[in-house]
């Protein structure tokens, strides 16, 4: 029998690792309570797919995730990423964040082995409870050879979803990660139905390298909607933020207000991305909104939030608005 895989699950905390008072508390639970090799000893048919070893990496909800955490994660997955006794990685994770630090990982981390984040909406003791299964599909994604050089992926209710693409939409359902390019895949009963392949920059096509990075630069983000006061964007410029993603209304568009405010902020040498709050579509380059005049970058199709996470990772390389454009094109 062909030796099983090595897969190494680093557990961040979240839902997957929660717990509620009873089976029937599927929204009301404590998240991050419950220990990596509680997860694996819970799942026995693990065992089947692959040698799995656990390592407790953190264990917080995942709306409290820091830079820092970022930082520390990606370096231990891109560590073990190089070890020969490795051949997967899962990483369990709350649902709240887990697309940005799938979407920081397909950026900076360089192996062409499968990285799978995963979490769940419901905790272990609720009825139905997701987290079992989707940990299930992470392990069988992580030990699959074709899951190699597909970026960083995301396996939540059936589906393979791309972490640079995906999404959590819903915040109450198990069906809550969707990406408008749909997902890569499907995985059934341990095995891959694959549909296509992402065609942005990743992993070892990235020109970042998390080996490199010894910080992340201050990004942060402001909401677009009627009446609008620049009050956000002073305390953010005031407070050093390196770049400012706009979460502007319907095409990323700025009240006409608000440009001069910018204005100051980008003659600063603050960057100034434009995203939207609208779920689906992108961003494309406007001169109604001056971003030729004014040396503003757009985020095309990302979210706020994913716009952020590309932007902290682009500043470690460049602070030259049309790099930093090209590099939002690319990734
Ligand atoms: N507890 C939240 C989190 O850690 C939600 C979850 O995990 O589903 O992100």
């Amino acid at each position: 029998q062909q030796a099983l895989p090595n897969v190494v699950i680093l557990a961040t905390g979240g839902t997957i690792a929660g717990a509620g008072a009873s089976a029937a508390n599927s929204a009301t639970y404590a998240a991050a309570k419950v220990p990596v090799d509680k997860l694996i000893a819970g799942l026995p048919e693990i065992s089947k797919v692959a040698n799995v070893r656990g390592e407790q990496v953190f264990q917080i909800a995942s709306e409290s995730f820091t830079n820092d955490n970022l930082m520390v994660l990606a370096k231990r997955v891109s560590a073990l990423s190089k070890q020969a006794d490795v051949d997967g990685i899962v990483i369990t994770h709350g649902t709240d964040t887990l697309e940005e630090t799938a979407y920081f990982l397909n950026l900076v981390v360089r192996t062409s082995k499968p990285i799978v984040v995963v979490g769940s909406m419901r905790p272990g003791t609720a009825l139905s409870a997701d987290g079992a299964l989707n940990l299930y599909d992470a392990v069988n994604v992580a030990a699959s050879k074709d899951a190699s050089g597909k970026g960083v992926l995301v396996t939540m209710n059936d589906e393979i979803q791309s972490g640079r693409d995906v999404s959590k939409v819903v915040n109450i359902k198990t069906e809550a990660f969707k990406s408008q390019w749909g997902p890569l895949g499907m995985i059934v009963e341990g095995k891959n139905y694959w549909f296509r392949a992402p065609v942005k920059r990743h992993t070892t096509q990235s020109e970042f390298n998390i080996d490199e990075v010894t910080a992340l630069p201050a990004v942060d983000i402001v909401y677009g909607y009627g009446n609008v006061p620049a009050t956000a964007i002073d305390a953010f410029g005031k407070s050093g933020a390196k770049a400012l993603v706009l979460a502007g209304t319907g095409n990323g568009s700025v009240a006409d207000r608000i440009v001069p405010v910018l204005q100051k902020l980008r003659s600063d040498g603050v960057q100034i991305i434009r995203s939207s709050r609208v779920s689906d579509g992108f961003v494309i380059r406007n001169a109604e909104q001056p971003d030729d005049k004014y040396d503003w970058v757009v985020a095309h199709d990302l979210k706020p939030q994913k716009a952020r996470i590309l932007a902290m990772v682009a500043l470690t390389k460049t602070n030259d608005p049309k790099q930093l454009q090209r590099i939002f094109w690319e990734y």
